[in-house]
C-alpha cells in the first residue's frame, strides 16, 4: 500500500518512507506565531515548542520564516533570515537529534539554513520559483518537498493534469540541476489554490494522483493541518480544526502519504499509529 523510499540526508541517517508514517512538526517563526512578543521569548518560545514537538514524536521540524496564508505579507531576504537563522543555530547548539527542513522559496534562504544544519528544502512554489534553488539544492545534497502551487492555472485545465505538468518540469528541473528524483517529495499542496472539492478529491485519490500521473512513485507529504479545507466544512476557526485535521491525516496516510506536515503532533502521531496496525498489523505482527 505504501511505497519505500530511502532519502539520503547530508551528514546524517537517511529518511526512510514507507509503512512508517512520519510527523513534521510546523515552527512557524513569525512575529504573530508566538504571543508574549519580543524577540528574546519568540527564540525561546520557538527553541521550546520544537523540544516539545520532537518529545511528542516529531521526525522532522519544519522551521518557516513567511506565512503563505491568504493575505499574508511577503517578507525579504534578510528579514526571513533574522527570523529563522537564529531559531537554527539554538536548535543546532541544543543538539537537536531530528532533521530540520527549512520552509523557504528563497534560495539564499535555504543556502544559509543548510550551511548552520538544515537538510531538507521546503518549496511552496516546487522549484519552478527561482531557478537558483534547485541548484543550492544539488550542490549540498538536499531532498526538496516539492508543493504544488500554480498561480497561473488555466480554470480549463483539470487540476490532475495541471499537477501533472506542473511536477514533470519540477522533475525536468531538478535533474537539470543533478538532483536526482530519489531526492524529491511531491506534496499536492491542500489549500493553495484550490476549491474544496478539489481538496477533497486530492485526499481521495492522493497517491494515485502523484504517483500513477508524474514520471517516478516518488514519496508523498501531506499539508491539511487545521487548513480552512477543513475549517469551510466545519464552520470552525484554526484552533478548533484538530478532529478534522486527524482525520484528514489518517485518510491521507490510509491513501499512501508518508509524511504528514502537523501543528500537534502527538494526537496525529497517536492516530497515524492506530492507523498503521490497521493496515499492517501492530508493531510485534509485522515480521
Ligand atoms: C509552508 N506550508 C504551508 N502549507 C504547506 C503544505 O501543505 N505543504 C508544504 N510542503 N508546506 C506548506
Amino acid at each position: 500500500m505504501h511505497t519505500h523510499h530511502t532519502i539520503s540526508l547530508p551528514g546524517r541517517a537517511p529518511l526512510t518512507l514507507g509503512p512508517t508514517p512520519r510527523l513534521m512538526g510546523i515552527l512557524n517563526v513569525t512575529p504573530d506565531s508566538f504571543s508574549d512578543g519580543g524577540h528574546h521569548n519568540l527564540l525561546d518560545s520557538a527553541v521550546a515548542h520544537a523540544r516539545t514537538m520532537i518529545a511528542e514524536g516529531a521526525d522532522i521540524i519544519d522551521i518557516g520564516g513567511e506565512s503563505t496564508r491568504p493575505g499574508a505579507e511577503a517578507v525579504g531576504v534578510q528579514e526571513e533570515l533574522d527570523r529563522v537563522m537564529p531559531v537554527i543555530d539554538a536548535l543546532v547548539a541544543a543538539g537537536v537529534d531530528v532533521p530540520i527542513s527549512i520552509d523557504t522559496y528563497k534560495p539564499l534562504v535555504a543556502d544559509q539554513a543548510i550551511q548552520a544544519g538544515a537538510s531538507i528544502i521546503n518549496d511552496v512554489h516546487g522549484l519552478l520559483g527561482a531557478p537558483e534553488m534547485a541548484d543550492v539544492a544539488a550542490l549540498y545534497g538536499v531532498p526538496v518537498i516539492a508543493m504544488h502551487w500554480n498561480k497561473h492555472r488555466d480554470p480549463a485545465t483539470p487540476l490532475v493534469d495541471d499537477m501533472r505538468r506542473y511536477f514533470d518540469r519540477t522533475i525536468a528541473r531538478a535533474e537539470a540541476a543533478g538532483l536526482g528524483p530519489g531526492r524529491l517529495i511531491l506534496d499536492p499542496g491542500f489549500g493553495f489554490g484550490k476549491s474544496l472539492d478539489e481538496n477533497y478529491t486530492i485526499l481521495r485519490q492522493l497517491t494515485g494522483i502523484l504517483q500513477e500521473n508524474t514520471r517516478y512513485a516518488l514519496p508523498v507529504l501531506v499539508g491539511t493541518s487545521r487548513k480552512s479545507m477543513i475549517g469551510k466544512l466545519l464552520g470552525n476557526e484554526p484552533s478548533e480544526r484538530l478532529a478534522g485535521t486527524i482525520a484528514t491525516s489518517v485518510l491521507g496516510y490510509v491513501n499512501g502519504g508518508h509524511i504528514f506536515r502537523v501543528h500537534d503532533v502527538r494526537p496525529n502521531r497517536d492516530a497515524l499509529r492506530v492507523a498503521q496496525a490497521t493496515l499492517y498489523g501492530p508493531p510485534e505482527q509485522r515480521g
